[in-house]
């Protein structure tokens, strides 16, 4: 197809329809990181020119960009399962119902961006006309996902995105990943050059993330941590209350963005001790934008973000004296080179050129 004249003098207008997490409303904290990335992208695209529509679970919640609400059944939380875990879709699966009407409208898109981690859109991709792009948001979970991935990513290969390299490693198809990482609408979060004498910790609350580390590093330096975040497992968060009775945390709850900042802009540094390889980890540059240094376990996401001893510090994976030894050195990081770092690689500006460009590449526009 010729290119329309006007694409010569300025960037074509992209039609486009982002499927979210149906693992709960946009919004609800339930979709972890994912959610924030997919909104801010949003707004981002639609800000450019674009026309966006999201297609979420009923209940999402999305500012400045039209959203289709579905009904239907969540899809369960795949991050707890095992490797050998066998494909499910609840009755009414709400996963389900957002790709049968992705179907009906798909002749009123240029392209599709699927953010869910689940089997069924993969599945259904060979079976679309409209070019599907997918944005991994997790590391390997089971076998299952990797082999219909892996194959959509054979016989797409420009098509499947991912947040960073450690998470691309975790997959067979890692080479042909298109690293993307996150980014933040900046003005949003303010800068704080004068912390309180407090350590934070951000993130679903959830066996994965290893609150406890946080917290047994809190206790052995005897600085008070707050906790921000979802409980998305109730179960292992008892556990915790109960096996730390007398550690100096406070469990804040789930906030929006603009509280969250406030509080999060305040503390001395942001504490992430994930076991698993986290994908991305949108709460580290949260906290670079407040100004707020980040102490990170050396794996996945954070390893790329965080500049070792500049706007943070890196220490050995599972290690609780290198947590306690990177807090004891905190103040030797400048608040302003945290800021700094945020508006240089994770503004909503850096986040769209990644994206847009990716997209044109898909929908072949130079
Ligand atoms: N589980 N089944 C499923 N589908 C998702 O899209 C999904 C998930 N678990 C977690 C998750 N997405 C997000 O929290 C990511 O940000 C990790």
């Amino acid at each position: 197809m010729e290119p329309l004249l006007s694409s010569f003098f300025e960037s074509p207008m992209l039609k486009l329809l982002f499927l979210s997490t149906p693992v709960g409303p946009l919004g609800s904290g339930i979709g972890g990181g994912v959610e924030l990335t997919l909104l801010n992208l949003a707004q981002e695209m639609s800000q450019r020119g674009h026309q966006v529509t999201v297609v979420g679970p009923k209940g999402s919640k999305v500012p400045n960009v039209f959203c289709q609400e579905i009904s239907g059944n969540w899809q369960e939380m795949i991050q707890n399962n095992h490797r050998d875990t066998p494909i499910l879709l609840p009755e009414n699966s709400v996963l389900g119902n957002m790709w049968d009407y992705a179907r009906k409208v798909q002749g009123d898109y240029d392209l599709m961006v699927n953010f869910a981690f689940d089997w069924l859109p993969f599945y259904l991709t060979p079976f679309f006309y409209c070019p599907i792009a997918h944005f991994i948001s997790m590391g390997s979970i089971t076998d299952a996902f990797d082999e219909i991935m892996n194959r959509v990513a054979v016989k797409y290969p420009k098509t499947i995105g991912v947040y960073t390299h450690s998470q691309a490693e975790t997959f067979p198809f890692n080479n042909i990943c298109r690293v993307l990482g996150s980014g933040l609408n900046l003005s949003l979060y303010n800068y704080c050059d004068t912390p309180d004498h407090y350590l934070a910790w951000v993130g679903r609350i959830a066996p994965e993330k290893a609150l406890e580390d946080a917290i047994e590093a809190a206790t052995r330096v005897n600085i008070p941590l707050k906790i921000f975040g979802k409980v998305t497992d109730e179960e292992y968060w008892q556990t915790i209350r109960q096996n730390y009775p007398d550690a100096p945390y406070q469990y804040e709850g789930f906030f929006n963005t603009i509280e969250l900042q406030e509080k999060l802009s305040q503390c001395k540094a942001l504490l992430m001790t994930p076991r698993w390889v986290e994908a991305f980890g949108n709460v580290a540059i949260e906290a670079l934008a407040c100004g707020v240094p980040v102490i990170a376990y050396q794996r996945g996401g954070p390893a790329e973000i965080v500049q070792d001893k500049k706007t943070g510090f890196l220490v050995e994976p599972d290690n609780i004296s290198e947590l306690v030894d990177a807090i004891n050195q905190i103040d030797q990081i400048e608040r302003k080179q945290c800021r700094h770092q945020a508006e240089a690689d994770y503004s909503l500006k850096a986040l769209g050129d990644r994206f847009e460009r990716w997209f044109y590449e898909l929908v072949e526009i130079p």
